[in-house]
């Protein structure tokens, strides 16, 4: 028998645990990321984990950890694997090595609107699915930034101009992307964007408008030409393990809000696409079109990263963008 301060403890433990007293204890997920909270995925993230934690009237609590406090970018897969984190968010351009075709996401120029976009998706999914569920990691949903243009110091007419240019990269896509432009590549997470451009330690990127407004980066930079030059996704994935702990109704909700919060996140990328820019501008940048020349040269060596992508990838890559050029 259990006496009355003892059946006290049990009683709130009980009680702290939720609806799913009698059933699985409530569950907690720590969900890494290595952006800010408050940047686009963030502030979805955040909503995902607010309507989770009402449909399941607390079963499941989901805690944002940002900015790779608990784990950067680079070690998200390791990291998720290993169960320092239940899930996480990561580039899917920065998982090439474990994931090839996540890599399609990089490929210049092949993916030109959002509609592209989700072609992309539809086709890659089930095919970066299967790898990550033999590392026993679930994906829940991807949601792209906008286009990636190309920001500079100075204006940039032709290809030669970049040369020997601090171009900022991220991971070894875009180092690549870099190096065929003849780019310096200086490798910086987002969040140290901001910073580096004020220190005058950068002098062109390729990212999204709104990595350019997150990061201010108007003091340093002052044009942006939106060549729209790729789409990358971030990718939201969860440990088997823990989907698993759930209960039959929580797993549904989770399932359910990823759905929603994918949706909800295109829908967000799309609108800050267009107000990203416009904030550019406000700000006093100058927002132009490529010339033609530039614009062939960026086009001749799309054509080389991709021949390069599709042989490094192996043959799923053929497969995938003959399923994404012929398919709905
Ligand atoms: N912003 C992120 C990734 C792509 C983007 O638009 C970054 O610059 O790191």
């Amino acid at each position: 028998m259990l006496d009355r301060r003892q059946s006290c403890a049990w009683l709130a433990g009980a009680l702290a645990a939720g609806p799913a007293w009698g059933g699985n204890p409530a569950q907690a997920w720590r969900l890494a990321t290595g952006y800010r909270a408050d940047s686009l995925h963030g502030l979805n993230l955040q909503q995902f984990a607010a309507e989770l934690a009402q449909a399941s009237q607390g079963a499941l609590r989901i805690t944002l950890r940002p900015e790779g406090s608990l784990l950067p970018l680079g070690r998200m897969l390791a990291g998720l694997a290993a169960g320092e984190a239940e899930a996480g968010e990561a580039i899917m351009t920065g998982l090439v090595k474990e994931l090839p075709l996540a890599g399609a996401d990089s490929v210049p120029f092949i993916v030109r609107s959002y509609a592209d976009a989700r072609r992309l998706w539809r086709h890659q999914r089930p095919l970066i699915e299967a790898p990550l569920a033999a590392r026993g990691l679930r994906v829940l949903m991807a949601v792209p930034w906008p286009p990636q243009g190309l920001f500079s110091r100075k204006p940039i007419q032709g290809i030669e101009d970049l040369r020997g240019l601090a171009m900022r990269t991220y991971n070894s896509t875009t180092e690549r992307i870099a190096q065929l432009l003849g780019a310096r590549a200086v490798d910086l997470p987002m969040i140290q964007v901001g910073q580096a451009v004020a220190e005058g330690r950068l002098d062109t990127m390729i990212t999204s408008a709104v990595t350019g407004v997150e990061n201010k980066v108007w003091g340093g930079l002052k044009h942006f030409y939106p060549v729209n030059a790729w789409f990358p996704k971030n990718l939201l994935l969860v440990r088997e393990q823990a989907f698993a702990r759930l209960d039959d109704s929580t797993r549904a909700q989770v399932l359910q809000a990823a759905s929603a919060a994918e949706a909800r996140g295109w829908a967000a990328s799309e609108r800050a696409a267009q107000a990203s820019v416009d904030t550019l501008r406000a700000k006093g940048m100058q927002i132009e079109p490529v010339s033609t020349e530039l614009a062939q040269a960026l086009r001749r060596l799309g054509e080389k990263f991709s021949l390069e992508w599709v042989r490094s990838a192996g043959p799923d890559a053929n497969q995938l963008f003959i399923a994404y050029f012929t398919q709905t």
